[in-house]
């Protein structure tokens, strides 16, 4: 039986700590793991003073971890340059922050060459190596250039940016062209898929076959959409776990017959936190009637803070937040409690299922699992109401949440207030056909319909 390589930026050594930031890819792609035999190649998070390609193995079970330390250079031009501050903002549709640097371009360039020639002694000729997300676009063809003949899947977890904005990026030929390493490309939704064939066929001249096949000289590749999900089974057991019922205790008995609304997001301006907070001020000005009823717990614990635009929205977020209660808090009510850190996932699942709202309002997100994750903790008897951004690739499959546009603060005023008066009836019929699609599409069929696939690939 072939095994299986799983290649991305960071890799998690198995028996680490939980620090809740793990979340359930790493558990599906180690299960993945466990059934190929397989191994685990990326960085290990630390720093060298020279790459020399020493690969540190560590085994559990029946998964390899193999991780490399990268100097100090690869790190601010491969991961807080070209990954961060170029494509991250680029992809999700934020030409205006993107950074367009030559350094960080060829620091990128020669991150995913070195990850080739360290990896590349490891695969055999029976492997099939699975490559995550947008730190290693290139690294397919850099493999192959070294005179790899194995099956080799892609999957993008963020949003594929339509042609035009694409167009801005000094390299996108170049990026577009090596994905023709691949054999098999993944995408969470049919959007973002199109959008990476419109622009293979106008910019490139690539040709489409209408069956998901594209092909551009003597190189063909599979396109497929393949939502990812959560361990959904596994979630709904952690929300009935002692931690996940003393948080909730505790959240039923500060929220002192309050409807308490939940948000959950790292600390990133794709997550449209600005805008939900200014939404939620709208509802706050429009509806005096209401506003008491209500508060919002927002959960955001910082992320890439060595990155200046991360700095200034977490500053902006402090400002607004701090505003709004000033204007708004009563002796015995305060609008927002603001959160900066991660808690364990049984936690979080408790806090969850204490929220009469769900509110996941990202202005533009590859999925967005913590729709998934709130509709799983719900109580099926007296489910809350999920929120939920138009822009999120989750609105393909949860078109029973209330799908807001997040940039108009009127319309996530108007859900905040819908959802607040929707009976049960109501909310128990939405919950259930959401529950069945986060359940049907788990984060274990993602990975089968995956695998799968990239298995039948003919080599
Ligand atoms: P992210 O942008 O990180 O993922 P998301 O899909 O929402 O976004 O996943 C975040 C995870 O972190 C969730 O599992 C959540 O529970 C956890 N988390 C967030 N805040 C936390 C906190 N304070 N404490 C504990 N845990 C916390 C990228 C893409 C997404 C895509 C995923 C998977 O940007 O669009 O859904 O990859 O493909």
């Amino acid at each position: 039986m072939s095994r299986l390589i799983i290649v991305s930026n960071r890799v998690h050594a198995p028996g680490g700590p939980d620090t809740g930031a793990q979340g359930g890819l790493a558990v599906a792609l180690q299960a993945a793991l466990k059934q190929y035999r397989g191994i685990w190649f990326g960085w290990s998070g630390e720093r060298t003073d020279n790459y020399t390609g020493q690969i540190t193995f560590q085994r559990s079970d029946d998964v390899t971890t193999a991780t490399v330390d990268l100097e100090d250079q690869d790190i601010e031009e491969y991961y807080n340059g070209y990954a961060n501050r170029t494509l991250w903002p680029l992809f999700h549709y934020r030409i205006d922050l993107a950074e367009y640097d030559r350094g960080f371009a060829g620091g990128y360039k020669r991150v995913n060459e070195r990850f080739a020639e360290t990896l590349r002694p490891l695969v055999e000729p029976d492997d099939v190596v699975w490559i995550q997300d947008y730190h290693l676009f290139p690294l397919g063809d850099a493999l192959r250039k070294l005179g790899s003949r194995n099956r080799l899947g892609f999957f993008l977890h963020i949003p594929w940016p339509p042609r035009r904005l694409l167009t801005t990026l000094p390299e996108a030929e170049d990026l577009v062209r090596s994905l023709f390493a691949y054999d098999l490309i993944g995408f969470h939704t049919d959007e973002w898929l199109t959008s990476f064939r419109e622009f293979a066929q106008h910019e490139l001249g690539a040709k489409w076959d209408g069956r998901g096949v594209l092909t551009l000289g003597n190189r063909r590749v599979r396109l497929q959409t393949c939502p990812i999900g959560i361990d959904a089974k596994e979630f709904a057991a952690l929300s009935a776990s002692d931690a996940a019922m003393e948080a909730h205790r505790q959240m039923i008995e500060s929220a002192n017959g309050r409807a308490m609304m939940i948000g959950v997001d790292r600390l990133d301006y794709s997550k449209g936190l600005e805008e939900r907070f200014c939404g939620y001020e709208r509802f706050l000005r429009d509806r005096p009637d209401e506003r008491k009823h209500v508060f919002l717990l927002q959960i955001a614990p910082p992320s890439r803070v060595t990155v200046e635009t991360y700095q200034a929205i977490r500053g902006r977020l402090e400002a607004l937040s701090g505003q709004i209660n000033g204007a708004y808090a009563d002796v015995d009510w305060v609008p927002i409690r603001y959160v900066n850190k991660g808690y364990p996932r049984d936690v979080l699942a408790g806090i969850y299922r204490a929220a009469r709202i769900g509110l996941v309002t990202p202005l533009r997100d590859g999925m967005n699992l913590v729709a998934k994750e709130y509709v799983a903790a719900q109580d099926p008897e007296d489910p809350g109401v999920l929120i939920l951004s138009r822009f999120a690739g989750a609105a393909e499959q949860m078109e029973d949440a209330v799908l807001v546009n997040p940039h108009s603060a009127e319309e996530i005023s108007d859900a905040i207030s819908l959802a607040l008066r929707m009976d049960r009836k109501e909310r128990v019929q939405r919950w259930r056909r959401l529950m069945d699609s986060v359940t049907r599409e788990d984060v274990l069929w993602w990975r089968k319909t995956f695998t799968d696939a990239l298995m039948r690939e003919r080599v």
